[in-house]
Formats: structure tokens, sequence, C-alpha cells
């Protein structure tokens, strides 16, 4: 481990931390705000406390205050958002034209110029607030999608202060990136930034090759693009968990009695088969469910014996692609439950909300199979706190080839979620696998999650941002 105390710090009150992304990193309680859980915000709230530093973003309600937040020793800046711009930034260009494109597209995006001006007008609000309120010499750190215009925007205004953009989600090959008519646009905002990151190697090669052919920015190094007098350093820094977080969480006798309450409930069967994402039509639900429903129909599994529990979060419910998967899912589940649940005992136990942590530790410690399926995901965070909550050293991950958390569990059972046959033997292997390989492949993946946290995350990508 790379030890995040051992270096001087990347940032310091001289060379403060600015972060922005879509979202705040708090939400409204009855005494008012409070920081939102989470290993992201965890990770990179004290970096942003220690160097006196400061959050932009939207709150989560339209039309809020732009007056500053004072929370936890942090100064947050709300961007003011109204409910138009909601749906043409955040639901439409967002979420609807770049989040389906960027995950190869696997939904037809819509490209409507409305919501791409209003994508330009909030990412313009965003860099001015940065340019208005980042100390001078300060390191600027943005992220994701939905800003990818606020690096330009902010280089604009402020030459002083080190931009980085890092993209939590995958960043599409030029075949398919080419088919946005703002391609050229989305480009050079990005090229204001000095540091790109991306969760994957593959992501920042798809970066530089649309950067060269959309723009012409040359590749003058392994990992340095160069347009109009400014180097840019594009790199991959794999996004992690608190991993000493949910070992700790895992290992408490808390959680050791919810895990026997929880196999108690379910009727006690041989084997838990648990799916834990957010609703959302990129992570494979549906297919997961019907390769289960398939193994029970052609009886491979027994209801019985084998159960499956979904949680699924509620996620863009006002966007009509999520709640048409919600309603396939639901009637996926409806259709299995109806043909093999018992009185009392359904073969899929589903969740439909968000949960807090100290239950989701206790189910991915319950699960002896844990089924992360997606069609592409940049990372995939529930692969290993799975991976950490497994404290026993038992239990197995199936797991799509097309995550990025592919790249460094690869003991975990592999496959390709567009398979259906493929899907379907890798659950049996799954539910059939010897402790004897179940052990040693569960404490390669746990070393290799051990190997690097959230906060080796925030630091190496920090220390580039430095460097640069
Ligand atoms: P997401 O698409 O949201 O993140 P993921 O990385 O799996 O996907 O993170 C989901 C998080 O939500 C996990 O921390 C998980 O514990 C939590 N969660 C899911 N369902 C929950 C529930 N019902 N109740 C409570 N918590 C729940 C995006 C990208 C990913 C990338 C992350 C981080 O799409 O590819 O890994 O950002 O960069």
């Amino acid at each position: 481990m790379s030890g995040i105390n051992e270096q001087p710090p990347p940032v310091s009150p001289e060379r403060p931390l600015v972060l922005a992304a879509n979202r705040l990193p708090i939400r409204r309680t009855e005494d008012g705000w409070a920081t939102s859980p989470g290993g992201l915000v965890r990770a990179l709230l004290p970096i942003v406390q220690e160097s006196k530093g400061s959050w932009v973003g939207w709150t989560g309600e339209a039309d809020s205050s732009s007056e500053m937040i004072h929370v936890d020793g942090i100064d947050l800046h709300p961007i003011s958002i109204s409910d138009r711009e909601l749906e043409r930034y955040y639901e439409g260009f967002a979420n609807d034209t770049l989040w389906p494109l960027y995950h190869d597209a696997i939904r037809d995006s819509g490209y409507r110029s409305e919501d791409w001006d209003a994508y330009v007008d909030v990412n313009r609000r965003f860099a001015d607030r940065l340019a208005e309120i980042s100390p001078p010499g300060a390191n600027v750190w943005i992220h994701d999608y939905h800003l990818q215009l606020v690096p330009m925007f902010l280089r604009e205004r402020r030459q002083d202060v080190r931009i980085g953009w890092f993209n939590h989600i995958p960043f599409p090959p030029l075949e398919l990136f080419q088919r946005l008519p703002w391609r050229a646009e989305i480009i050079r905002g990005l090229l204001g930034a000095d540091v790109l990151g991306f969760q994957r190697a593959r992501g920042a090669r798809n970066f530089v090759a649309a950067a060269h052919q959309l723009a012409g920015a040359t590749e003058v190094a392994d990992d340095l693009v160069h347009l109009d007098d400014h180097t840019v350093q594009v790199g991959h820094f794999p996004i992690s968990i608190d991993v000493d977080e949910f070992e700790l969480l895992a290992s408490g006798r808390a959680t050791r009695q919810r895990v026997s309450q929880i196999r108690t409930r379910l009727g006690d069967p041989e084997v838990i088969l648990l799916g834990v994402d957010r609703l959302d039509y990129t992570k494979g639900i549906g297919s997961r469910l019907r390769a289960f429903g398939q193994l029970l129909d052609d009886g491979r599994l027994d209801a019985e014996r084998h159960v499956l529990v979904q949680i699924a979060t509620p996620t863009r419910e006002r966007v009509e692609l999520y709640q048409e998967e919600r309603r396939e899912i639901e009637q996926i589940i409806g259709e299995i439950n109806g043909r093999h649940a018992r009185l009392g005992f359904p073969a899929i136990h589903y969740l439909y909300r968000m949960l807090p942590v100290e239950d989701l530790i206790p189910l991915y410690r319950a699960g002896d199979i844990m089924l992360v399926t997606p069609f592409r995901d940049g990372m995939n965070l529930v692969a290993k706190e799975y991976v950490a909550a497994h404290v026993d050293g038992d239990g197995v991950l199936v797991l799509s080839e097309f995550t990025g958390a592919a790249d460094e569990l690869s003991d975990a059972l592999l496959v390709n979620p567009h398979d259906e046959q493929a899907l379907q033997d890798a659950i049996v292997q799954a539910v059939e696998m010897h402790r004897h390989e179940r052990r040693p492949r569960m404490e390669a993946m746990r070393t290799a999650v051990a190997d690097a946290n959230v906060g080796d995350w925030a630091r190496s990508f920090l220390d580039a941002l430095a460097g640069a």
C-alpha cells in the first residue's frame, strides 16, 4: 500500500483543494444540512477540510439559493439550477444523451439542441462560480460527465489554478463518441484541464484518440496530449472504496448476528445469491434475473435451496427509460415468483429502496454469491464492497467483464452478460464451486482490493495534479 500519510500532501492551505461535482455532498435533515454518507465523500472531505478548500455543486433541490453553506468545517457553494434546466441539462443532456452513449450506446441517446444549450449554460455557471471562489493557485478537481465543459470555461478566466477532471463512467470509443453532434466542443472543453483522469486505461486511450481525430491534439508522450500551447496529462486512476471501514463494520458482532437473522428470515437456504445496484438499465439486472429464472425452470437450481435477493436503489425516476426499466424488472420478478415461490418463501426477494450501510454490509456477508453483471460500468464499487465485507474469506463474485473492476478482480468468475448461456453457466459454476477453489479466489480478490483504497485513489490523482 502506498500509505497516504507518508508523503507531503499534494494540497495544502497554500494550495487548497476546490471540488466541483454535479451534487454537493449534503442532504437536508430536520436540523438543516448534513454531509451525506459514502466512501467518496468520506475520502475527499478531510482533504478539503485540511487544505481549507471548498466544494461547488447543486443541492439536489431546484431553484435553491446560491448562498454559501458551511457544514462540517467546509464551505459549500451551491449552484442554483431551475426546474427547466434540470429537465434539459441533467435529465436531458447528462442522462439521456451522454449516459447511454458513454455506456456502449446500450440505449438510443436523445440529441436535442435545447438540452445542449442548457448543458453549456449550467457548465458556464459552475465555471464562473469556481473562478470567483477559488483562491490563487488552488487545485480545482472537477468530477464527471455532467461538467465536461467546465475545464475550458475555467481556464479562460483563471490561468493561475490547476485544473483536474475525473470521469466516473466509461469514456466511449471514437466510433460511438463521434455520434455526438457536439463532440468537438466536448473534447475542447476537456482539454482545458491539466490532468484528465479515467477509470481504465482503455477510457484514457479512447479520449486520446478522440482528441486527436476531432480536435487535432497531438500525443507528445505516452500520457500527454498537446493542443494550442497547452499540454494535458491523460491517465487512469481506478477508484476504490474505504476498505478499512467496510472490514471494520463487517467484522463486528452486530453484523454477525444480522447475518444469521437474514439467513433465518430467508428460510435457511443453502445458497443466497445477491444483487445490489442502482436501478439502471446499464446494470444488467433484468438479464441476471432471467438467467436465474431459467435455471429454476430447467431444474439446474431449486427455489427451496437457492434464493436470490435483489436490492435496487431508486434513481433518475423522472426519466422515462428508468421507469420502463423498473416496470420490466418488476414484471420479471413477478413472473419468476409466480412460477417458483412457495407460500411465505419467494424465489426472489426484492427491495426497491436505499439501505443504510449498516443494513447493506450484513447482506453482503450473507450473500454466498454476488452477481454484478452490468453491460458496461466505469468501475462498480459494489463488487469491491462485497469483497471487502467478506472478512470470512469465503464467497463467490460473478462479475461482468465489462466493468472497470474486472481489471483488478481477475479472480472473480468473469462473464459476458450479453451471453445468456454463459451467464447461466457462471451462476451454476458459482453455486457448485468447492470451498478449496472459493477461498483462494476470494483471498486474491481481497488482496487486490486492500492494496488500493479510496484515499490512495484521491492521493494519486492529486499527486498528478500537483505535478502538472
Ligand atoms: P454507480 O453507477 O452508482 O456509480 P457503483 O460503483 O456500483 O455504481 O456504486 C454504487 C454505490 O451505491 C455503492 O457504494 C453501493 O453500496 C451503493 N448502493 C447501491 N445500491 C444501494 C442500496 N439499495 N442502498 C444503499 N446503497 C446502495 C458511478 C459509476 C461507477 C463507479 C462509481 C464511482 O457508474 O462505475 O464505480 O460511480 O466512481
